[in-house]
This record gives C-alpha cells, sequence and structure tokens, in this order.
C-alpha cells in the first residue's frame, strides 16, 4: 500500500510481522523523501517508526489513548492515522502542524510541544476513564531525555501509586536527548543497558507475572530479549518492568505490548531505538544537529544554506560572545537545559566544558541552581528559551527576585518562532517578567546592541536581568566582541518629530528609522530597548495629545504598552491618541513569521499605515 493512501491505523491489524517491516522501509523513505524538502523534527520521528506502527497495531485509537511526549515524534503517528498527504505542507502557515492538534485529527487526543507531560496527560485520563466508557487503554510514549524531566518524575511518582489504574507508560531510550543525555537517571540506563540481560528471564517471570498471565508470558519470555525483573529503578515505585528491547524488532514490540495490555498493573515497557535510524547522518549525529533538521540534499544530507555570510541567529552571536568572555573569566558559568545545541554552544561547551552546565530538561532546576551559583558569588548566564521560560515562572520569582540574585538570564527564541507555533511561541514573558519586583528586561534591536546590553548587565547591573532575542538572523562581525562599551539603562531617541511618537523594540525599530527616513516622514522613533524599567525621562517628553504607537511583537496584556498607558494614566496626562499594537489575548499559530505579522497586523507597513492613518485624524 502506498502510505499515502493510509486512511486510518485499522488496516495494520491484518499485517504480518514482514509486511509491518516493509511499512516501516515504506514510511522511511517518505520521511526522508519529504522532510528533505520541508525540514522538520527528523532523527526522532525515523527512529520511532517500528515503535508507532507497533502501538497502532496493538491498541485501538482512538479509544485507547496514545499520547506523545512533546509531540515532535508524532509524524509516523499522523502518516498511519490519514494525513500524509498533507505533508508538503509540514510546519508551514495553515498547513500540517509539527506537533500533536486535536483539531487535526481524533486520534490526537492530548497536544504538547513543551516536554514530560504525557504521563500527567495519561494520569488524568486514566482518572476519568470510569465515568468515560470511550476510554480504553492509556499509553504514553516518552523519551528517555524527557523521563529525566520534574514533571514526567512526579507523574511516574503518583501513577505508581494507583496499581488498578494501569497505566502503560513506553519509554523510548535512544541514549539522546537532543543531543546527548545527562543526569543520573541517563547513567542508570546506561548500566541497565549494559547490566541486563536475558538470563534471568525464566527465574523469575513467574513471580512477577499475574497467575492468569503466566502462560502466555512463558511462551513470549522465549522471545522477549531482556525482560526485567529484579529490583529495578521503575519496580520500586511499583511498575511491571520490561525491558530492555529492541524498539526495532516488531516481534519484541508487539508481544510485550499485548502483555501490557492485558496486564492489570501499571507497566513501563523500556526500548532501545537508535535515534535517526535509517539515513546515515542522522544516525551518526551526536550534536542533534538532525533533531529539527532544515531541508536537505538526500544524497549527501548537507542542510541548504539559509543564510548570508555576514549574519548570525541571535543566539550564535550569544554564545560567540560567551566564548569570547570565557577566554578571559574562567571563574563564569553558562547554564543550559537541555538546549546546548539550539543555544548554538557546542564550540563552547568542547572549549570551555568545565564552564557549561547542562540541566538537561529541567528549567525550574536551572533557575534554582543559576540563582544559587550567583548567591555564592559565582559569575552565571542562564540561557533559556522564552517558552521554556514559562516552566521556571515560580523560580525567578520565589528565588531569583525575591533574593535579589544578580543573575543574567538570556531570554531566546523571543517573539515569533515561525515553524514550532503555538507551544513555543516566545509571545508571553514579558508580561509573565514584568510584574515581578526588581526585574529588569532588555532586548536590542542588533547585535551591536546585544553585545552592549551584556556588557551592561555583566558590569553594572545589579539584581537579575532579562535580555531577549528572537530567532532571526542579525548582522555580526567578531570584531564586533572587542571594546564593546556597556548600554546606558536608557532609552534612545532614533528620529526626531512632531507629528506623532513611535515606541519600539526590538529588530523592527531598525526597519521603521529606515522607512521614516525615506518616507520623510516627521515623526520620533524610541527604542524601548529597556521593557522594564520605563524611560521616564523619555516619557516625559511625549506630547499625550498627539498620536503615540507603542509596538512589541509579545502579547498585549501587561506588555510594554499597557505600562505606558499605565504611566501616563498615573501622571493624570492621558493619552488622547494611542495605539498598542502586539498580539491580543491569542494562541498564535505556526507559520511563516512576516506572513504571521502582516495576518495579525503588525508588519512594518502596517505600523507606518496606522501612524498616518492617526495624523491624518488630527
Ligand atoms: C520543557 C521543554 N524543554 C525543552 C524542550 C526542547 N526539547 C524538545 S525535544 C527535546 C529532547 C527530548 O528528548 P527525548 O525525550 O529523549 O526524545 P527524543 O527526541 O530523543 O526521542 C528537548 C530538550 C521542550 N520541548 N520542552
Amino acid at each position: 500500500m502506498d502510505v499515502k493512501d493510509i486512511k486510518s491505523p485499522d488496516f495494520l491489524k491484518d499485517l504480518s510481522i514482514a509486511e509491518c517491516e516493509a511499512l516501516s522501509a515504506d514510511i522511511r523513505n517518505f520521511l526522508v523523501e519529504n522532510l528533505s524538502q520541508t525540514g522538520g523534527h527528523f532523527s526522532s520521528n525515523m527512529g520511532v517508526v517500528e515503535l508507532t506502527v507497533a502501538l497502532h497495531k496493538v491498541f485501538d485509537s482512538p479509544k485507547d489513548k496514545i499520547i506523545f511526549d512533546v509531540g515532535h515524534q508524532g509524524y509516523v503517528h499522523k502518516i498511519l492515522t490519514g494525513r500524509a498527504n498533507e505533508f508538503a505542507t509540514l510546519r508551514q502557515t495553515d498547513g500540517l502542524s509539527g506537533f500533536l492538534k486535536r483539531e487535526e485529527s481524533p486520534h490526537d487526543v492530548y497536544e504538547a510541544g513543551h516536554s514530560s507531560t504525557s504521563i500527567a496527560a495519561a494520569a488524568g485520563m486514566l482518572f476519568a476513564r470510569p465515568f468515560q466508557p470511550s476510554i480504553g487503554h492509556v499509553v504514553a510514549l516518552i523519551g528517555d531525555g524527557a523521563l529525566a524531566s520534574g514533571m514526567a518524575l512526579e507523574a511516574l511518582n503518583f501513577i505508581g501509586h494507583y496499581p488498578e489504574k494501569n497505566p502503560i507508560i513506553v519509554l523510548n531510550d535512544n541514549e539522546m536527548s537532543i543531543s546527548e543525555n545527562v543526569g543520573h537517571l541517563a547513567r542508570m540506563m546506561t548500566n541497565l543497558r549494559m547490566r541486563r540481560s536475558y538470563r534471568s528471564l525464566r527465574r523469575k517471570t513467574s513471580r512477577l507475572v499475574p497467575k492468569r498471565f503466566r502462560g502466555f508470558t512463558s511462551k513470549i519470555e522465549k522471545r522477549i530479549k531482556g525482560f526485567l525483573t529484579g529490583h529495578t529503578y521503575f519496580e520500586s515505585l511499583g511498575y511491571q518492568y520490561y525491558g530492555l528491547l529492541d524498539g526495532h524488532d516488531f516481534k519484541q514490540l508487539l508481544k510485550a505490548f499485548e502483555v501490557a495490555k492485558k496486564s492489570n498493573q501499571p507497566t513501563v515497557i523500556h526500548v532501545r531505538t537508535v535515534k535517526g535510524k535509517g539515513y546515515e547522518p542522522s544516525e551518526q549525529d551526536k550534536l542533534g544537529k538532525w533533531h529539527g533538521a532544515p531541508p536537505f540534499h538526500v544524497e549527501n544530507g548537507e542542510f541548504f544554506k539559509g543564510r548570508s555570510k555576514d549574519t548570525l541567529p541571535y543566539c550564535s552571536v550569544v554564545a560567540r560572545m560567551l566564548e569570547h568572555k570565557a577566554e578571559k573569566d574562567k571563574e563564569f558559568y553558562v547554564v543550559t537545559p537541555a538546549m546546548i545545541g539550539g543555544s548554538d554552544l557546542h564550540s563552547f561547551q568542547e572549549r570551555f566544558p568545565k564552564q557549561l552546565i547542562d540541566t538537561g530538561i529541567a528549567e525550574a532546576t536551572a533557575m534554582t541552581l543559576s540563582c544559587s551559583l550567583a548567591l555564592s558569588n559565582t559569575r552565571v548566564f542562564l540561557t533559556m528559551y522564552s517558552t521554556f521560560l514559562q516552566r521556571a515562572y515560580d523560580q525567578v520569582l520565589h528565588d531569583v527576585a525575591r533574593q535579589k540574585a544578580d543573575l543574567v538570564v538570556g531570554v531566546d527564541r523571543s517573539g515569533l518562532v515561525g515553524a514550532d507555533g503555538d507551544t513555543h511561541q516566545g509571545l508571553y514573558d514579558i508580561p509573565m517578567l514584568s510584574h515581578i519586583p526588581g526585574v529588569t528586561i532588555a532586548q536590542p534591536k542588533d547585535a551591536e546592541e546585544l553585545l552592549s546590553l551584556f556588557a551592561y548587565a555583566f558590569e553594572k547591573h545589579k539584581g537579575p536581568i532579562f535580555i531577549r532575542y528572537p530567532k532571526e538572523n542579525t548582522r555580526f562581525d567578531p570584531s564586533m566582541l572587542e571594546n564593546v562599551v556597556p548600554a546606558e539603562k536608557s532609552w534612545t531617541k532614533l528620529t526626531g518629530g512632531s507629528q506623532g511618537t513611535i515606541i519600539a523594540f526590538g529588530q523592527i525599530v531598525e526597519t521603521l528609522r529606515a522607512r521614516i527616513a525615506d518616507e520623510n516622514l516627521d515623526v520620533t522613533l524610541i527604542n524601548a530597548r529597556f521593557i522594564k524599567p520605563l524611560d521616564e525621562k523619555l516619557l516625559d517628553i511625549v506630547n499625550p495629545k498627539k498620536p503615540l504607537i507603542v509596538y512589541e511583537e509579545s502579547t498585549l496584556q501587561g506588555g510594554l504598552g499597557s505600562a505606558i498607558c499605565h504611566y501616563f494614566a498615573r501622571q493624570g496626562r492621558p493619552l488622547e491618541k494611542v495605539r498598542t499594537l502586539g498580539f491580543e489575548e491569542a494562541f498564535v499559530e505556526h507559520g511563516d513569521r512576516n506572513i504571521l505579522l502582516k495576518r495579525y497586523g503588525l508588519s512594518a507597513d502596517d505600523v507606518l499605515e496606522k501612524m498616518k492613518a492617526l495624523i491624518d485624524e488630527a
């Protein structure tokens, strides 16, 4: 059957193992062909082909609930549930989402994008099941990287306490998070992989398997290599543990899933897979380059070149700055929660391995650890994507801000993030941070300003400071790293005009400056590079009777615009012609950044048109 003809997973029930293997090969070819055009989460999906086929063969989705942790490895599931035809639009504006989407299919029973929610989500469904006959078995598929995160461990502990709920947890162990795994749990799994063997199987099976299944398991025990018993981590938490299985071997997978399906206890099925399986460049990748891959040449695995030579992504400018700093400063740490690749820190890690701390997917831990380093008089830079910072809100408030830690945080992927979409947008950190006492928030308009803001943060600032930067590229030359002058803690006026004022921050500021000059507009443009605190001196010279536009690539509620309106209201100088431009209460979909800005009325054209209309009204 052509992969594109698949309408539902029902057909899998009748397939032989040889047919499942043939289907898996077709699916891998399909993934290579399509993702080489669109890009996407390549290696995680190549690794779970057999696993996903086997899950859909044994379980009856959507009655049986298959929950994909993070959801980035859900492409095979999308193919098996009838969406192969839409793959040409994957992650593009109005196209197929790169994650599970409840509105896309009844088989997408739980959405994610942030990791480690799957076991708690499974717990919710299991507690709902007594009242909902539509819920059958509940399976959480979770990676070894995601399992080590707090949420997953909390939920594992919690639901293990309810044996009658019999959750089925499939642990997909590929020894990788995005790049190599960290932490003691990872070490324990490596030990398990090395120590455990088939030897103890026969001896211990009968003790652990419920009586009525003993006959069955004694048959399968011969086939499931490494059916683990004894005192393992998972058993001590109340789970029946099956492992370590070969996650590319249908015989082992199908038998184990059948056993779990019939079990009346919580079950962990630990399978070993090869991340990137079936495509040489991704199988060999240890750095995570193929985790989220851009379009590539199938014949040699080379990525299409996307940017001009004199530009770098903002996060790479930050990484170069950190290397430059580490050349002189041996007593400062860089902390990242599992995002070495995404934050372009591989070179830093190679050059200064002792100065990099990777906490794994543990944003709250990364925040508190960094806070404690700072309070211990040790210089530290914490980098975190805006979207994942949401996981560390309490630690910012309770630990960092309350104790006035001198902590510099780089808030990466601020603003629109493009293809990843609503689960990953960097649109909520400003409102989240701005009401926390003593927190400073800044965002540069370009690489030069980024470096001067960081110089200010490291050399002059007291207390916590969050410096945001987008997923975009910016002009960069390594000479910019020399003799950086720390920024003043103030806004800057880029054009002077008498008819109205635009206040904005980030990359759009330069575009607006150029357009105001080109069109000869009599408008003041202010670069609000410190989003908090406000520059009251500059605000005091804004005429409240004249048009004012405040622009932010952020959610409006609790943002810069509302802070400025509030400032004028408190002064008893209400703004008469103000427009705040940003995202209204919305979860913004995936898609091309420029198309989305236009769609939401937030392009540079929109800003200038609104200003001209306000001036005309006057
Ligand atoms: C809270 C959170 N932090 C970070 C990420 C970024 N991220 C996406 S997938 C991933 C690695 C997941 O590793 P694993 O669970 O082992 O799955 P694999 O891709 O290896 O199959 C990370 C760190 C995220 N999605 N959510």
